[in-house]
Formats: structure tokens, sequence, C-alpha cells
């Protein structure tokens, strides 16, 4: 039984309750309602009736295999020029020997997405995936955002269609949901001018679902957009989220303030509160109907908060990562990665069920007791 304080959230209950979608109108009366007591459990009736207590994550390993990038993103802190001392750039054996000296038994995925480089080759790419493929047999390849798919399509020549089924043959399983920043273009012009247009972004998202690649789907927030502009960029994912399914997730990446342009330049030096990211994990599993998965992002809003989120419509809560360097370039604060103990224990003591899955989303191991989560 739901409580509301709140009138305004009476006639949206009932659309949730009956399994209806939501308008932009109801989506915007969800981001400015002061009853989070009712959003929360609005937001935990639809978490529940898609996934019961489950709460998903993966034994997974990041890796950046260049920060050099020339596009300048405002909100970057991670993009180095060549020059500079602390740019780093892998080949391929030195990508394959990152893997290896990070290898942990019973690793799922590994997570790539990097700057991107003005001239390693197109053959780089898929060389990669191919290396990877054979050295780590049944390691998941999640790797590119549709930026840097785009910016493949620039360097080869190859239509980004061509780019996504070459990498598909070298053995990409998945793709990561970066770079959608905020779609709306006022915002879009302010903080990422040279990157991927909205519409391309979803343009590749789609081209690669028509190929069996799934994805997901990111929002940075937390800086110059608008409540208006969050929903927008929302309903763009859910208009294509119905012509493909293709998405596995959705993730609001809280943005990280330190050293970054956006920061320095606009004054932009809070980090997003608390409750901003749990209303917004809330309005989005709300809004996204069509949505399997909200993930809470322990990197960027802490693995206390995430825990939190369980309640807040989050049923996925990333992976182990061992060692992030995006976020942490611009002051998040959480750990480098977490062990699988941790995840266990951040989703049990959240009184939730955790499993244990791979990049396709395949439930591998259930964990009902915390005990179990010592191997
Ligand atoms: O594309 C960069 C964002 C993204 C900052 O698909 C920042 O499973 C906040 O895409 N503050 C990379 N965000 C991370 C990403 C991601 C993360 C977790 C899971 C998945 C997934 C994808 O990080 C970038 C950009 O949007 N970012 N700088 C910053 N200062």
């Amino acid at each position: 039984m739901i409580r509301l304080s709140d009138p305004a959230l009476e006639p949206i209950a009932q659309k949730v309750e009956a399994g209806e979608r939501l308008s932009f109108a109801e989506g915007m009366t969800l981001y400015h309602t002061l009853d989070l007591n009712g959003l929360s459990q609005l937001a935990n009736l639809v978490r529940e009736r898609k996934n019961g207590d489950k709460t998903y994550f993966v034994h997974s390993m990041r890796l950046e295999f260049t920060n050099i990038c020339y596009v300048g993103c405002t909100f970057c802190a991670f993009a180095a020029h060549k020059n500079e001392a602390r740019a780093w750039d892998y080949d391929v054996d030195g990508v394959v020997a990152k893997v290896r000296e990070k290898y942990e038994p019973g690793l799922q995925e590994l997570h790539m997405s990097s700057g991107h480089h003005p001239t390693r080759p197109w053959s780089y790419y898929p060389e990669m995936v191919r290396a990877l493929n054979a050295n780590f047999p049944g390691l998941q390849v999640k790797a590119f955002t549709a930026a840097e798919i785009e910016h493949l399509s620039h360097l080869s020549g190859k239509s980004t269609l061509e780019v996504l089924t070459e990498l598909k043959a070298a053995g990409l399983a998945a793709m990561p949901g970066g770079g959608a920043e905020i779609f709306a273009d006022r915002v879009r012009l302010q903080i990422a001018k040279r990157k991927v247009s909205a519409d391309k972004w979803l343009e590749i998202h789609k081209q690669a679902h028509g190929l069996g690649i799934r994805t997901n789907a990111t929002m940075l927030y937390g800086h110059i957009e608008t409540l208006e502009e969050r929903l927008d960029h929302m309903d763009r994912l859910r208009n294509l989220q119905d012509e493909t399914g293709g998405f596995h997730s959705f993730i609001p990446l809280a943005f990280q303030p330190d050293a970054n342009a956006l920061a320095f330049n606009l004054g932009k030096t809070e980090f997003t509160t608390g409750i901003d990211d749990l209303r917004n994990l809330a309005v989005s599993r709300l809004y996204l109907d069509n949505f399997q998965h909200i993930k809470g992002y322990w990197v960027m809003i802490g693995s206390d908060l995430t825990q939190v989120s369980l309640d807040w419509g989050v049923s996925d809560v990333d992976g182990t990562i061992l060692e992030e360097h995006i976020a942490h370039a611009a002051g998040a604060t959480s750990p480098l990665g977490l062990t699988t103990q941790k995840m266990v224990e951040m989703i049990s003591r959240g009184g939730r069920i955790a499993v244990e899955r791979n990049a396709y989303y395949d439930e591998l191991k259930i964990y009902d007791q915390l005990e179990q989560a010592a191997d």
C-alpha cells in the first residue's frame, strides 16, 4: 500500500500501479514533488515488478587504453595531450599485458572506454579486440562508446555501421553507454561541442542493436542542465528503446567537479546531493518503463548511497571495476575498485538478493547468504 502526501502524485500512482506509461508532464511532477517517500515507493514498485529483490552486479575490470583525446569536453578531467607527462597510450600488447596484470579468475567483463586518440590507425581497434578474445577466452569485451565509434568511422573512412560490423566480427560483446552526456543542444554545445551529436549517438546505438550488440545508455547530470533537459534526454532514450529493445540499463552519471573546465569556468564546484541522486534514479525508473535496469553507479555516488538507491529503483550496481580513472580524475572519492565480497555485502545488507551476471546479463550466481560471498 503506497502512502502519498502529495495529491499531485495520486494520478501518477494510479498509472504506475496499472503499468501505464507516464507523460512528460508527469515526469516533471516527479522531479518537483516534495513527497520523496511517495516517489521512492513508486520507483520501488516498478523495480520489484521488473526484478523482484534481485540486484545485479558483474565481476568486471575497467581499462582505459589511452587518455589522449582531442575532443575537449568541458566536464572532462581525464583527457590529456599526447605531450603531457600524465598521458598514456597502450599498444595491443600493452593492453593485453594490462589485463593480464589485473586478471582474476571469474572475471567476466572488460569494460573499455578511452580518449579519441588522433593518430592510432583503425586496424589497431579490431586487432585489440581479437587479441583480448584470443588471450582471455570467455572474457566479454564491452567497449567503445558511440562517440568512439563515430571517431573510428572518421578515422577509417568507413560508415559507423561498417565499424560496428567489423568490431562485432572481431569479438565485441557489448557496448557501454558513455558519451551521451545531455542530448539537448543548448547544453551539448557548452559541454561537448566537438563530440558525437545527440542524433548520431542514438543512430549508432540503433545500428548496434540491429547487429545484436546490446548497449547501455548514460546521462551526465548535476552541471548546467535543467530538469526538463534531463527528462528530454530520457524521453529520447525511451523512444529508441521502444523501437529496438536493445538497451540493457540506464545509468545516471553524477557530475564530478574537480579539475575540469566546466567546474573552473562556470563555478560548478559542488558534487550532486544525495537527494538529487536518489530522485534522479527514481524518476528514471518510473519514466523509462521499457528499460529492464536502472544502474546505481557506486563510483560516482559512493557505495553507501548506492546501497540506499536499491529502494529508489536501482536493480544493478555495475561491477567490481578494479581500477577506474575517468571519475577519479575529476574528484570521485570512492575506492578505485571493489571486491566481489564488498558488492555482495552492499546488496545483501541493503536487504536485496545479490545476483552475479555477465555482460549479457545472464545470471551466473545468486547469493542468498552473505557467507557465500567469501569465495
Ligand atoms: O562518457 C566524464 C562521463 C563517462 C565526468 O555503460 C563524467 O555500463 C561525471 O560511460 N563527472 C564514462 N561523469 C563512464 C561511462 C559508464 C560508467 C559506468 C557504466 C557504464 C556502462 C558506462 O563518464 C563519459 C562521460 O559521460 N564523465 N567526466 C565527470 N567529470
